[in-house]
């Protein structure tokens, strides 16, 4: 864009166009109860159905005007599989939430202790590869484009597991899989370092997700969670490599302190977020093939699930719209002759400026609350939910 790098400058004719198209997915097990591996402490308002979780999306969406689908895990969202997709379109109707992304789940049954996908046993690999065909059909009854693949594979104890024969089993069942996708569908191939793993994981990392996907068939892409990192790793050079070889698929939103926290989005290092926005927005620019996904994957233990949510989308925005504001041509100018206190100054200055009147003013025009979480603390539904939730919930099994 080109407005300048003050923030002053930044106007509304250009900053609306760019906040109506940004969409951003949420995943239906962020309404869900869900624990640590130590116990689990149950929320009153969150969501144990299906319904439940439609409805609450379409409440963030009512407040932020930016989540117009919800991802679904298969096994806990539609349990009897191709059965239940009448069911999920009836909800898409009734709440005009559209279903997302597809998440096949081959971490839940017995049967996956030592691998699904990976599992010596080509029985159980079978068992795994039908799950993921039932989810790309599904996926097709509910014209939802993407499959995003989180695959928990790995082993505990060194020596115990051929790292490389699982390479070879992984890359057929993906193949297999990948075969059974109809046109324009996607499976996405998301990476883990570790956990629940912990000597090593199948799909440990980008360079591992990317070769897969590529082993699998041309619609295939690499899903970067931002969660599933190292300390210090620099996620928008992964971004980065993955724009240049047009094999970026999209992404599952969430912050981290540690490991895979799932905590909110830009909670912990918001310039982070901001840096792997500049990389869309940079390569968007320069005319780069561009079909990114972008999904949220946080599900709180503490805080209120309604709350976190529109918080993350709130915060999604503010980082989107500070992140389109860098001046690209005059970085790239900057770059090229090695300014590089200019060029960093560019960069921070559109970081650390107020966006949040001019998201105001956006959301007035599009008959938004201007503060979408003042508009959920005193518009009720939260009280409302609780008190119809509350004594159903189970202590049972997360995130269902
Ligand atoms: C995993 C991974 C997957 C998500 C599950 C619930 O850590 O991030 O994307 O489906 O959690
Ligand atoms: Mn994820
Ligand atoms: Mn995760």
């Amino acid at each position: 864009m080109s407005v300048g790098t003050e923030a002053a400058n930044l106007s509304a004719d250009w900053a609306f166009p760019i906040l109506d198209v940004f969409k951003i997915e949420i995943p239906s097990w962020g309404f869900a109860n869900t624990g640590t591996r130590f116990g689990k402490f149950v929320q009153a308002a969150a969501a144990s159905t299906v319904e439940e979780k439609f409805r609450d999306a379409a409440e963030v969406n009512r407040l932020t005007g930016s989540t117009p689908t919800m991802a679904l895990h298969v096994l806990w969202d539609l349990p009897n599989g191709l059965a239940d997709v009448e069911k999920v379109r009836g909800l898409e109707q009734s709440t005009s939430i559209r279903a997302g992304s597809i998440n096949p789940n081959l971490f839940q049954d017995q049967e996956y202790k030592f691998g699904s996908l990976c599992n010596p046993s080509s029985s159980i690999r079978a068992h795994a590869v039908k799950h993921m065909i039932d989810s790309i059909e599904i996926a097709a009854a509910l014209n939802s484009r993407d499959i995003s693949l989180w695959l928990p594979d790995g082993s505990n104890y060194p020596g115990s597991q051929s790292i490389r024969r699982r390479i070879g089993f992984l890359e057929e069942a993906l193949q297999e899989s990948h075969s059974h996708l109809i046109e324009g569908q996607r499976l996405l191939v998301e990476y883990k370092p570790f956990e629940p793993a912990f000597y090593h994981t199948d799909i440990g990392d980008w360079g591992m997700a990317l070769h897969l996907a590529k082993a699998a068939g041309p619609q295939a892409k690499v899903l970067v969670d931002t969660g599933h990192h190292y300390s210090g790793q620099n996620i928008e050079q992964i971004v980065a490599w993955l724009l240049h070889t047009n094999m970026l698929g999209g992404f599952h939103f969430n912050d981290r302190r540690y490991a895979d926290d799932d905590l909110t989005l830009g909670s912990i290092d918001p310039y982070q977020v901001f840096r792997i926005f500049h990389e869309i927005h940079a390569a968007s620019e320069e005319g780069l093939p561009l079909d990114v996904a972008f999904m949220i994957d946080q599900s709180h233990n503490l805080k209120g699930k309604m709350e976190a949510m529109v918080q993350t989308v709130v915060a999604a925005q503010e980082l989107w719209l500070k992140a389109a504001s860098v001046d690209c041509e005059e970085l790239a100018h900057l770059q090229a002759k090695c300014e590089l206190v200019a060029a960093e100054e560019l960069f921070r200055r559109a970081f650390w400026q107020d966006v949040r009147p001019l998201l105001a003013e956006w959301r007035a025009a599009r008959g938004l609350p201007a503060d979408p979480l003042a508009a959920l603390a005193c518009g009720g539904y939260v009280e409302r939910i609780t008190k119809e939730r509350s004594g159903k919930q189970s202590t049972g099994g997360s995130y269902a």
